[in-house]
């Protein structure tokens, strides 16, 4: 009894003289541009065990049980409140400077929802389509597993688009594909079979399921040449309109998929957005690391779609309902806050 209140003695006296001093808050440690903690090691997903990519996508199912945690929003889950941010900034984050830096954050913080919010203890997971057999349809692909991946194809005639006579929603097919075979109908194999999401198709809200329509429209994009030739590009500049022009390496995997993954608006609604979009910035980060002391920071692009000017480090991007504003320069080096990510 006595020793311990000579402890909490000690204690009171070290906290009042040495806590203010040098102890700085939790939240100052979370600075941008400081050092992470944690860094999570992210891994394509067929590097995953069976029981991460099972506990993988529990997270996701668990994700879309959470309400929002803005409930002013449209969002009806917490797994469309990403899919909400998403259709909401479509507009001001495609076919700009800072379209790959905001796709990382957007990454990071549904990577760790699915960690912090529905106990995923697994890296972090994306798709590098070069793995896929290029002489096997793509639905070969262990992505598409309906046991251990994200469920196959969607079943024709099981699903019909809204109709948009006045192209007020932003569904349209990529150049060269039909609507009705890229929208074939509702994923009715593995875990999402069931799904309902609210958001979509496009930038209206219908109720409806999970739509898909894998094809090999895309297929030549992710040949290992050709993400080679992606890699090749000697500036930001380039790199980034290779890695933008429809249809290519980010167009290309938006088309194979199909469904709701072909609308810019609402591919959110489709879990392998987020593993495509992985796969996406692995490449920046791969042509980043190529060359660190040139390219960690290197950055260009209109601020607005066809504008003439250039984003650079200190524009201010956001995240609504998801987290704070952060600027271009906090996602350059993915493993520092308040990214804290690499890849193996
Ligand atoms: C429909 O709108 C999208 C953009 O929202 C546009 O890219 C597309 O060309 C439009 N399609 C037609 C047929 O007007
Ligand atoms: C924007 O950056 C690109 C690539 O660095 C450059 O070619 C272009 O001249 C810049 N435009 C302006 C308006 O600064
Ligand atoms: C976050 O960024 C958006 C868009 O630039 C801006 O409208 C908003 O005021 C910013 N919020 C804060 C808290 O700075
Ligand atoms: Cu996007």
């Amino acid at each position: 009894m006595r020793a311990l209140g000579t402890l909490s003695f000690l204690f009171l006296l070290w906290s009042a003289v040495a806590v203010p001093v040098h102890e700085p808050s939790v939240g100052a440690l979370e600075v941008p541009g400081t050092k992470c903690s944690i860094i999570d090691n992210r891994r394509e997903w067929r590097d995953l065990t069976t029981e991460q990519r099972l506990k993988y996508i529990n997270a996701v199912k668990c994700l879309h049980k959470l309400p929002p945690k803005d409930k002013t929003r449209a969002a009806t889950t917490r797994f469309e409140e990403f899919q909400a941010t998403h259709i909401l900034l479509t507009d001001r984050v495609h076919l700009v400077g800072h379209f790959l830096p905001w796709h990382r954050h957007l990454g990071t913080l549904y990577g760790r929802a699915l960690q912090e919010e529905c106990g995923y203890d697994g890296p972090t997971t994306y798709w590098d389509w070069t793995r896929d057999d290029m002489s096997l349809p793509l639905l070969n692909s262990p992505i598409f597993d309906s046991a251990t991946g994200f469920g196959g194809d969607g079943v024709e005639g099981t699903y019909t688009l809204p109709s948009d006579p006045n192209n007020q929603t932003g569904i349209f097919p990529f150049p060269g594909q039909q609507a009705s075979k890229i929208w074939k109908g509702c994923v009715q194999d593995g875990p999402f079979k069931d799904w309902v999401v609210h958001l979509g198709p496009g930038r209206m809200n219908t109720a409806h399921c999970l739509v898909r329509g894998v094809n090999e429209f895309m297929r030549s994009a992710y040949t290992a040449a050709s993400v080679e030739n992606v890699l090749s590009s000697n500036s930001f500049e380039s790199f980034r309109l290779i890695i933008d022009r429809l249809p290519g390496v980010h167009g290309g995997g938006h088309a194979m998929v199909g469904g709701e993954m072909t609308n810019t608006y609402s591919a959110g609604a489709d879990p392998l957005f987020y593993l495509h979009h992985g796969g996406l910035d692995r490449l920046w980060w791969k042509w980043q690391q190529a060359d660190p002391t040139n390219r960690l920071y290197a950055i260009s692009g209109p601020t607005t779609q066809r504008g003439r000017d250039n984003v650079t480090l200190d524009f201010e991007i956001d995240f609504p309902a998801l987290g704070p504003n952060i600027t271009v320069r906090d996602t350059m080096d993915s493993s520092l806050y308040p990214n804290c990510f690499t890849y193996e």
